[in-house]
Parts: C-alpha cells; structure tokens; sequence
C-alpha cells in the first residue's frame, strides 16, 4: 500500500468492541485480569496502551521499521536511544544539532561517564576521524536545525557499520514522508512528534524506530523501566495527525520553496538555507536521499538588530519556538532553540546573531510571502 493509505490504516482500524472508525483514547492506567497472569496483552498503562500501541504500530510502518516506540517528549525519545550506551562509550555527533539535544549530550550524560564529540556530517572524512576505539553511537540530524546542513546517511551508515557502530538519525525535519533512514541503512530513526507528525502544535512527544529485534527489546524495556511514556491523549493527537502527514508535507514544502526563493531573491537578505534552492551546497545530496525539502529554512539577516526588527513586526508569522505545525512560525535560534550552544560555537556553525528560522506553514503562500516583505521592511540596516 501507498504511503498515505498506510499512514490512514495501519493501527488505526475501526474498534473491534464498537467499530468506532477512530482509534478509542483508552484513558486507563490499569486493566483487570480475570486470574493471576491472565490478561488480554495488557496488564498497567506505563508498559502498555492500546491507544499507544495502535500509534507504534503506524510510526514503525510509517519509517519502513519493526518496532516502533513511544514517548512523552523527543529528548524522552533521544534520551531512551542514549539508554542503549554504557559508562566509558563515546558517542560521535553532528556539531549542528537541536540545542536540547546537545544540552542532554554535554550538561547530562557527560555526567553519567559518556563522551561526546561533534563531528561536521556533511563530511564522511570528518566522521570517520572523529570515530575512536570505543564509539558505540553515530547521532546525527539531516538536515540540521537551524541552519539545515545535510549528512549523507547511507554513506555514513556504512562507514559506521564496519566498525560495529549503531547509527541514529533525527528525521524530525524531514518526516518519514520525505524520507527514511532505515532504509538509507541507519539503525534508528527518532523523532520529536510535536512538530510535524502530530502536525498541530497541539502535543508533545517523541518516537523512536528500530528493526534489530535486540535494539528493540532494549528500548522496550527503557520506555518502561524510565517511563517516560506519553498519555493516550497524546498518542491520539498523534494518531490524528499523522492522516494528514502526505498532503501536509507536499504543501510545506511547496510553501517552503516559495518562501526560499523569494527570499533569496530579497535585496535584504543574504544566505538562505534551504536544501531545495539548487544554490544549498548540497542539494544534489538532497535530492537524492529526500523525496520533498520540507517547510524549514533560515536565512541571515546580517545583524541582531535586524532580527530583532523582523521578528517584531511579523503580524501571521508567529515567534515562537517549535515547528512542523500548519501555522508558520519564525525563531531566532541563537536566543531561543540554540542559546545552550556556546556562542563561538554557534558563530561556527553559522548560527549568528541575525540568523532568522521559519517553519513555513500551510496557508496561503502568497500571505506569508506578503507578511515576511513588509517585516523585511521594518529592517533599519541592510547586510553588507
Ligand atoms: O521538544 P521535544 O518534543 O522534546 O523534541 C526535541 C527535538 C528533537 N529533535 C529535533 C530536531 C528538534 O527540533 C527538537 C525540538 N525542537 C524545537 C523545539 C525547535 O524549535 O527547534
């Protein structure tokens, strides 16, 4: 079957009790056992949720995997990946990620006797130099939040592969819809439900998928021994959303190539990275492992004050953090998503003081064009 048909069905068929089309919220945390050790598969809600179950099911078939697993949040879920390492690994990781994602790397699990170092993705050279003796894990997001640098995933996983390391790729961006890296040979895709596959803005959550049966059985038993598990109104919300995943994503990344180009164009604006201009560095990599580009993109004003000036006078553009909902959102990475990244670090990466990002939305294209010109407007100084 066909992506939507799949992303519509599977785990979501009618109620068997009452052939209620839409999964039921089963809002419990226990369920009745008719004698000691008989039960019908679930037994208390931490270590199991019809509601949850049904939305593990469509996330696995979804990203082309076996297991699929839920959680309250997507630093729950990249947290359960880092439960697959022991004391004394070392862990390599693209050096442009989700702040949250580093802050959990270098203010967390640094504690806990993991190392990290940060590799440049868009270089298998760079990789395989930063890989030591003992590294168990390659993390890596593609494109990168903000500034949306890609890593060659099926090159990576091989490199990795022969030296006996598990690959994660953060496919929050991308969506299983535009693309999927266990297919391109990654061990695991995880992701940050909150953005585009509830689609909403109106939950939190976080999915890991695996295929190695092992892995699985050892993020089964972190989902429950943790428990850090989302609500079965949460998984529902997800459920609901990800119906709608296809057309979504076609329409953001109709959108977000609009917006791209016609801020490229903008004599106000000075790089714009978005991995569907065929100016990113790397769009033929692009190209190849994504079948869409997605609604994220950023672009550098030249100046703190110009930010500043463009964020406030956005009016349908809100500023705010998060992504991957059908309303456009604007951010300013380096004080919101990224301010846990050390400040020369963030100038290296590109993520400077005048870098804007936007989730484009799903309105209207021509209205979120015609808000960014008149906030470009607003712009005191232009980029030398
Ligand atoms: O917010 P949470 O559901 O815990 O997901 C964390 C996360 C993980 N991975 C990526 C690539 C992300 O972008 C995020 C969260 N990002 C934002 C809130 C943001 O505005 O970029």
């Amino acid at each position: 079957m066909g992506f939507s048909t799949d992303a519509i069905h599977i785990g979501q068929e009618p109620d068997p009790a009452t052939g209620a089309i839409i999964v039921p919220i089963y809002q419990t945390s226990t369920y009745v056992q008719t004698e000691l050790g008989h039960h019908k598969g679930y037994e208390y809600s931490r270590t199991g949720n019809p509601t949850r179950a049904a939305l593990e099911r469509n996330l696995a078939a979804l990203e082309g995997g076996a297991f699929g697993f839920a959680f309250s949040s997507g630093m729950a879920a990249i947290h359960a990946v880092t439960g697959l390492l022991r004391t004394g690994d070392h862990v390599v990781a693209g050096r442009n990620l989700y702040g949250g994602t580093f802050r959990l790397f270098e203010r967390v699990l640094r504690d806990y006797g993991l190392s990290f170092d940060y590799a440049d993705t868009r270089r298998v050279n760079d990789v395989d130099r930063t890989l030591r003796p003992n590294t168990r894990l390659l993390f890596i997001e593609t494109p990168t939040n903000p500034v949306m640098e890609i890593a060659d995933i099926s090159a990576i996983s091989h490199l990795a592969h022969e030296r006996g390391i598990l690959v994660a790729v953060d496919n929050t961006f991308m969506s299983p819809y535009f693309q999927r890296p266990l297919a391109l040979g990654a061990d695991v895709a995880v992701h940050s439900t909150t953005k585009y596959l509830n689609g909403h803005s109106d939950g939190v959550g976080g999915a890991v998928i695996v295929n190695n049966p092992d892995v699985a059985g050892r993020i089964r038993f972190l989902q429950n021994a943790v428990g850090a598990v989302p609500a079965p109104f949460e998984c529902w919300l997800v459920l609901r959303g990800v119906k709608t995943l296809a057309v979504r994503m076609r329409q953001h990344s109709e959108n977000g190539l609009a917006v791209a180009q016609h801020l490229e164009r903008h004599p106000k604006v000075k790089t714009v990275h978005y991995p569907g201009l065929p100016s990113h560095p790397q769009h033929e990599l692009a190209r190849s492992q994504m079948t869409g580009f997605g609604g994220m993109l950023s672009f550098e004003t030249g100046s703190r004050e110009n930010a500043c000036a463009l964020l406030k006078s956005v009016r349908l553009c809100s500023l705010a953090e998060s992504l991957g909902g059908v309303e456009t959102l604007i951010s300013h990475p380096a004080s919101m998503t990224h301010a846990s990244v050390p400040e020369d670090e963030r100038d290296r990466l590109g993520i400077t003081s005048g870098l804007v990002r936007i989730s484009v939305g799903v309105e209207d294209v021509e209205d979120i064009i015609a808000d960014l010109d008149q906030a470009l407007e607003s712009m005191p100084v232009c980029p030398s």
